[in-house]
């Protein structure tokens, strides 16, 4: 199996997992197979990587930055006429800069919530974010304590727990249904994003929303730790952000004494939380109400000349 048949396995059974994670592998085997292409035209070259990019770009179906990044990667090679050479060349840089960005867009939103953070806070968090756990262990110092939701059905919040312990913050695991019991205690819900969409709401793991929308009654105050690179542009041309349905073997085994038998399962991997339900969302930019950044990426990415581009891989 090549490389990027096996990354998209990888993403698929989430043995690669995370927004930004799963981008960066997605990238990374592309960047691979492209480099050791053996095709002697540029046709053969456009036809191989479309074919490449194509597996990646349908992994996981809610994940708008791998998308992001498989389109910049394509458009860097949209003029015709061109060596395999170049187009390897020109490849392998729109991939650097990517990832230059990237890194640059996660120091700066490091920088910004961790200012935000008032000294002695407490902080209820859910599932892995990579650029939530990057912030707040920036923000080490102002932070008094941490509660981190288990995550059902896969426990991505053991990561999140054991990060933070790890550099020094004091980290405790909850079950997800006592959320609503340490929140009177909590100063701030900060959680990272899958999608992050043209009306400002945000999809992030299962039970983002149901958190938050308590977080609300309670007045503790849900911040999004999310790159712009999570924007999804089609949201603006009406496409409604597809919800991943995982499989029911996570929450249940089939066969067994214990099994589930016929019981049937409901397994989204993801939740859609209403703009109005956000305090902020904090990224490279600063930190914007979520409407507000919306229209603040509209106006930057010149969404209007580009619906087409967008439309299509
Ligand atoms: C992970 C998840 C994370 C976001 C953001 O879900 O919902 O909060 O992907 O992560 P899964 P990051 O485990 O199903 O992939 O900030 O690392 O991009």
């Amino acid at each position: 199996m090549g490389v990027v048949d096996k990354t998209a396995k990888q993403i698929k059974a989430l043995k690669i997992q995370g927004a930004s994670n799963i981008r960066k592998m997605a990238v990374e085997a592309l960047l691979y197979a492209s480099r050791e292409s053996k095709a002697k035209t540029e046709e053969e070259f456009r036809k191989e990587f479309l074919k490449n990019a194509k597996i990646l770009f349908y992994a996981r179906p809610t994940e708008p930055e791998l998308r992001t990044a498989i389109r910049v990667l394509k458009r860097s090679i949209s003029r015709q006429g061109q060596s395999v050479e170049d187009l390897k060349r020109k490849i392998i840089h729109a991939a650097e800069n990517y990832e230059k960005n990237r890194k640059e867009a996660l120091e700066h939103i490091a920088n910004y919530g961790a200012e935000m953070i008032q000294p002695g806070s407490t902080i209820l968090t859910l599932c892995h974010s990579s650029s939530a756990v990057n912030m707040l262990i920036k923000a080490k110092k102002r932070i008094e304590k941490v509660y981190c939701c288990e995550t059902r059905p896969l426990y991505q919040g053991r990561i999140t727990a054991r990060e933070l312990k790890k550099a020094g913050i004091d980290a405790t695991l909850i079950v997800d249904n006592a959320a609503s019991t340490v929140m009177k205690k909590c100063d701030y819900f900060i959680t990272g994003a899958d999608a992050f969409l043209a009306d400002g709401d945000v999809i992030n793991k299962i039970g983002t929303n149901q958190v938050s929308t308590v977080c609300k009654r309670y007045e503790v105050k849900h911040y999004v730790v999310t790159s712009t690179h999570k924007f999804e542009p089609e949201s603006f041309f009406g496409k409604a952000e597809p919800i991943e349905e995982r499989s029911p073997d996570e929450v249940w085994e089939l066969k067994g004494k214990n099994g589930r038998g016929k019981v049937k399962i409901q397994n989204p991997a993801f939740d859609r939380t209403d703009s109005s339900m956000i305090e902020g969302i904090i990224c490279e930019l600063g930190i914007f109400s979520p409407t507000a950044l919306a229209s603040e990426l509209y106006n930057k990415l010149k969404l209007e000349r580009h619906h087409e581009e967008f439309l299509r891989l």
